[in-house]
């Protein structure tokens, strides 16, 4: 069994095929007679819900012990997640103890990045998967020091759909979304934006070439997530970068 969350080994590839709750103890099965495929699909997706926000909320709780300030990045490939931190790593680095989790199916592309601004990163290939969970996290915070870091990036699997629904004890989600995808995206995918709290409109610096409607874009985001704050960047350029480091700066404290 793991020390860090207490998992078997066989948890990790466990496919809950008989739709079985696992609490620690065998109890009659409710979804024992269900022959719905739909019904128990939604039971097995109850399940790993359920299981990944237990150890979510474990992660928020050493998080909080030990005053780490956790963001978790979320958006389509290649909307600019990793040159976004490359950035904002090297423009807070040095005021804060900062690392990096990696998340991709494969390659350690980004790590190689994030690892030349000199933080420490760790990569998580999720092969299949299309999301981190909150155990990935668990484990991958587990080579960090801890004691001394404050801030804590997670770039999740390019992807709007899945991460949504996967908290990874994180204090906010951040959707990024670049001027070259159109501006009805959060509208296409609300659940993803309704989860974030932020959202970095990113490559403000293409938009002299582009149709796209920063102000439509915002008015969509805002109506499946009033409260969202939005910052317009550009991580090539930096412009507006400070605006953002502002928020972080003051949402850490
Ligand atoms: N023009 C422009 N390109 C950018 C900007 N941010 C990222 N990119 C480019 O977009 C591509 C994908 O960026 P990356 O950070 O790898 O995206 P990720 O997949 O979300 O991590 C790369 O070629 C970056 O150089 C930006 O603000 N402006
Ligand atoms: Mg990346």
């Amino acid at each position: 069994m793991c020390t860090t969350c207490g998992c078997g080994p066989d948890d990790h590839q466990h496919n809950h095929e008989h739709g079985h709750h696992h609490h620690g103890h065998h109890e009659a099965d409710p979804h024992h007679h269900v022959t719905d495929p739909a019904a128990k699909k939604i039971s097995i997706e109850t399940d790993i819900l359920a299981k990944n926000n237990r150890l979510a909320q474990g992660n928020r709780a050493l998080f909080g012990s030990k005053n780490i300030f956790a963001l978790n990045l979320v958006s389509s490939p290649g909307s600019g997640k990793t040159t976004i931190l490359e950035r904002t790593l090297k423009d807070l680095g040095e005021k804060f103890h900062c690392a990096v989790i990696e998340g991709d199916q494969q390659t350690d592309n980004d790590a190689v990045r994030i690892a030349a601004t000199g933080v420490p990163v760790k990569q998580v290939n999720t092969g299949a998967g299309c999301h981190l969970d909150a155990h990935m996290v668990c484990h991958a915070v587990d080579g960090f020091d801890l004691d001394n870091l404050e801030l804590l990036f997670i770039e999740n699997v390019g992807n709007l759909v899945c991460p949504a629904s996967f908290d990874l004890g994180e204090n906010h989600k951040v959707v990024v979304l670049s001027v070259t995808e159109g501006e009805d995206k959060p509208l296409k995918y609300p659940q993803m934006f309704h989860a974030a709290d932020v959202m970095l409109l990113n490559k403000t610096d293409l938009l002299p070439h582009l149709d796209f409607d920063v102000e439509k874009c915002k008015e969509m985001a805002r109506r499946v997530s009033p409260g969202i704050l939005i910052f317009e960047v550009s991580s090539k350029t930096g412009a507006g970068m400070s605006v953002w480091y502002d928020w972080l700066i003051s949402a850490m404290r």
